[in-house]
């Protein structure tokens, strides 16, 4: 498994360095957009023409992508950032776009040779890749960024950081860059609250800011800060409204309503506050016309009730101890399979 995980992202290195023209799509979270950074900062010494684009907020299938503004731009390599979309949806957009697509990831997915370097995809554990950003690390042999590194770290790990392997790596970088640890934290909610506000065009900024001037030029933007405030705000009013619907002791079901994209943010929250518990968070978002299911446990893995939701045809991504389901009508049926299985398997 070693060698061909290996080989698979020397491959997609060797793709990136070959191309003239790079289309980076990423996912529009901290680790994500400072994935693109790390990436556009190797291939800038080398003058590549780059094109970034973010995926429709919310959404995980190529309907999301913008096939037209690609298309124009006509690259050579797709080159996709911590985005857990699936095996199938990666062979429409290769066929539509005629260009290779190249994987960089660490959500759950099918193994695929070739350009498709996701270590969790071969097996390996959540603890060994925490985020798409070390993966560039370990994979591309990145040296000279590791606060950008760490900034993926803890957009993914959150508070686990403080009790996670690479503790002493992100502590290491706190003293290096002269950056500390909560203001690591407060750039990754400056980063997020732009995909939590729907607002796309503060995401193009966001990442322009960091790769212009770090994460210090980030945590003093002015235009970032008001974001944060605006979704603190929303934040606020969203717990407030938020109720116990269904108990199944091990499993508690929660229902949320706010107008903005702040169901990790909120299942997380409540997660916390149920640490021995596996929540289950339904979400209805009018704004991107989505209904989710947000399952979160920081006590319980959850990877073989995603799996088996996976093989019931259910529209679910996510990791060992997190999951998201989208509903296909508003209704959101699915939630009755969800209960199902999570009750089997922890009743
Ligand atoms: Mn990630």
């Amino acid at each position: 498994m070693t060698i061909r995980l290996l080989s698979n992202c020397k491959y997609v290195s060797r793709v990136i360095s070959a191309s003239e023209k790079v289309a980076i799509i990423h996912h529009w979270d901290t680790d994500g957009i400072a994935s693109s950074v790390l990436i556009a900062n190797t291939l800038m010494h080398r003058a590549k023409e780059l094109l970034f684009h973010v995926p429709k907020i919310g959404f995980y299938t190529i309907e999301s992508i913008d096939i037209e503004r690609l298309g124009n731009f006509s690259p050579n390599i797709i080159l996709i950032l911590d985005y857990g979309i699936s095996l199938q949806e990666l062979k429409r957009l290769e066929s539509i776009l005629d260009a290779e697509v190249a994987i960089i990831d660490h959500h759950i997915n099918e193994v695929w040779n070739g350009a498709f370097c996701n270590p969790i995809a071969f097996g390996y554990s959540e603890s060994l890749y925490p985020s798409t950003t070390w993966i560039i690390k370990e994979f591309m042999g990145i040296r000279d960024a590791n606060d950008v590194i760490t900034l993926g770290l803890i957009g993914d790990l959150g508070k686990l950081i403080e009790s996670h392997r690479l503790k002493d790596y992100v502590l290491k970088t706190c003293r290096e860059y002269d950056i500390s640890l909560t203001d690591f934290f407060k750039a990754v909610n400056i980063l997020d609250s732009c995909y939590k506000l729907i607002d796309k065009g503060c995401i193009e900024h966001a990442r322009e800011v960091l790769m212009r001037q770090g994460i210090k030029g980030v945590l003093s933007n002015e235009i970032l800060n008001d974001k944060l405030r605006l979704l603190r705000i929303e934040i606020e009013h969203a717990l407030k409204n938020i109720n116990l619907v269904k108990d199944h002791g091990i499993v508690k079901v929660f229902n949320l309503l706010s107008d903005y994209y702040v169901t990790s943010h909120i299942g997380r929250e409540i997660a916390y506050r149920f640490k021995n518990n596996i929540i289950v968070l339904k979400h209805s978002i009018q704004k991107l016309g989505l209904n989710y299911i947000y399952v979160r446990s920081y006590r319980y893995n959850l990877r073989n009730v995603l799996e088996k939701l996976r093989h019931e045809d259910l529209c679910v991504g996510g990791k060992d101890h997190v999951f998201v389901i989208t509903c296909m009508s508003s209704y959101c049926k699915e939630l009755d399979t969800v209960l199902k299985i999570l009750t089997k398997y922890f009743g």
